[in-house]
């Protein structure tokens, strides 16, 4: 397989930790969305929406969409499950996963920010304070579903990872880069660390990739 992606894309670190706890192997490809790779004639032909990432099959289907990549690969690979056996779990776990990647993620992607900055001229801290607003917001929002909830086990639910930490994880990371504590949002600090002390989504951390700048590079063993 070959994944399609980009250091820093949180929808990439997504598909990432799903390939490495299945333990399936791949290529990535790197598409430097900085550099606006993502929007060149032959990443669009592959994906015509111009996201990342894109998973490419070993017969040439193109995949698209972390949550959708998510559950092909869940149906489609053997390894640990990663969504739970009965129906009012997966409904929980894939709540959780899409109150992050469906409501919170895009509101802060590059696409976004630049129409704040280029089209409404949005200055400098206003566009930090509405990354840290939609950020902030959400921690709060999966700490309410989490805090005291039955189901909420070692991880967002039960004691295996999810889909809910394949999200979950990379919203955290996103909310620290903008400077948020997570004092507040206990439960989904302990849940956090709990994915992170996993193999899988260390590996798969932004600061842990063949794309990632030198400078931010840092040893995969320390989340
Ligand atoms: N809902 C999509 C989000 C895809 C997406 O927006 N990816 C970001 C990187 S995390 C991207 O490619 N952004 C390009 C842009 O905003 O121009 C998914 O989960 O795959």
């Amino acid at each position: 397989m070959k994944l399609y992606s980009f250091w820093r894309s949180l929808a990439s670190f997504r598909v990432r930790i799903a390939l490495n706890l299945k333990g399936v192997a791949y290529e990535q490809i790197a598409v430097d969305i900085d550099r606006r790779q993502h929007r060149d004639g032959a990443y669009a032909a592959l994906n015509p929406q111009m996201a990342l990432p894109s998973l490419v099959l070993d017969d040439g289907t193109v995949l698209t969409q972390s949550l959708a990549i998510l559950d092909y690969l869940d149906e489609a690979c053997p390894g640990p499950a990663l969504l739970p056996e009965d129906a009012k779990g997966r409904a929980r776990v894939r709540a959780l996963a899409a109150m992050i990647a469906c409501d919170a993620h895009p509101l802060t992607t590059p696409r976004v920010q630049r129409y704040l900055t280029e089209v409404l001229h949005v200055d400098e801290a206003a566009r930090v304070a509405w990354l840290r607003h939609w950020a902030a917001e959400m921690l709060v929002a999966v700490e309410a579903q989490l805090a005291g909830h039955a189901a909420t086990g070692r991880f967002a639910h039960g004691d295996a990872p999810t889909i809910a930490d394949v999200c979950l994880a990379g919203h955290v990371i996103f909310a620290r880069n903008q400077g948020l504590d997570l004092a507040e949002t206990p439960t989904v600090q302990r849940v956090f660390d709990a994915a992170m002390a996993l193999p899988a989504f260390v590996s798969a951390h932004p600061l842990a990739q063949p794309d990632t700048p030198e400078a931010m590079r840092r040893k995969p063993a320390a989340p």
